[in-house]
């Protein structure tokens, strides 16, 4: 009998991970209502001009302004972040300790069921196709989902964090010779399925792309880790410049959130880095 793949055999076959029951009940419970109480914070202040509801995401949870006079509630995020397993995990992927990036929480939208486009992360605001495929090989981008409510919302092309797209992938991808980009059609797409409490480690740079249904709750907290700063994308602090927040966390957080404001300090003072 073949011993089951390691996770970081996974990684390099298909770029993706999944992971069952990584929170129980009364964990997914309990990073719901964080999230949630964000969620409606974040659509109480959108402006009436943009239709938030209607969105498949936020990010950017750590916000301090969240968590006014709430640090247990903030302490449940920081905690999922700097989970022991997801860590392992991503250290095993990337070779060392992950570098912290961002939050997204992904919710259906209220009307407006679509299916997203086809997409390498790495290729938002990349000024050409050359830029996106040096992107691909100058760091490493891995998002953790993980469930709140069952999902399975997301697609993935496996084997695609290694290799550029073939020429069918490329013309979805960018909606040529009259393909969609959220053409049905992508080859060898793999929708994984995610109950409450599963977590799915993806590969940023991988192609992948997410269904929108509105009648359906979704819940998913994402987070972004990566081997190394980003180049060309800089994260906001967010809480993370609060005076003493580090000292109140264990060792690994404490390690893992100073690193992140290392990496990114100087780019903060430069005026780097926005916050929405
Ligand atoms: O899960 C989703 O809806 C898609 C996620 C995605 O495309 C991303 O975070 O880049």
């Amino acid at each position: 009998m073949r011993a089951a793949a390691t996770i970081r055999e996974q990684w390099e076959a298909d770029g993706f991970v999944l992971m069952p029951r990584l929170f129980d009940a009364a964990r997914t419970r309990e990073l719901r209502a964080v999230c949630d109480d964000v969620l409606a914070a974040w659509l109480k202040e959108s402006s009436v001009t943009f239709d938030a509801a209607n969105s498949t995401n936020m990010a950017f949870l750590t916000e301090p302004r969240y968590f006014n006079e709430r640090p247990a509630a903030l302490r449940v995020l920081l905690d999922a972040i700097t989970n022991e397993k997801i860590l392992d995990a991503l250290a095993d992927i990337l070779g060392g300790e992950p570098l912290f990036h961002n939050t997204q929480y992904f919710f259906n939208p209220a009307t407006e069921t679509r299916a997203g486009d086809w997409h390498r992360d790495q290729q938002f605001e990349a000024p050409d196709e050359e830029t996106e495929r040096a992107r691909m090989h100058s760091c490493v981008g891995v998002h953790v989902h993980i469930a709140l409510a069952p999902d399975d919302n997301l697609e993935v092309v496996p084997g695609t964090h290694r290799r550029w797209d073939t020429p069918e992938e490329r013309r979805i991808r960018k909606g040529l010779d009259g393909r969609a980009k959220n053409s049905d059609a992508m080859p060898g797409a793999r929708r994984l399925a995610l109950a409450a409490g599963d977590a799915a480690v993806f590969s940023a740079w991988g192609i992948h792309r997410g269904r929108y249904d509105a009648p359906t709750t979704r819940r998913t907290f994402d987070i972004v880790y990566g081997d190394q700063p980003c180049a060309w994308n800089t994260p906001p602090p967010t809480c993370f410049l609060q005076p003493g927040l580090p000292d109140q966390l264990d060792e690994r957080p404490r390690r893992f959130f100073r690193s992140f404001v290392e990496a990114y300090r100087d780019r903060w003072a430069r005026g780097e880095g926005v916050s929405w």
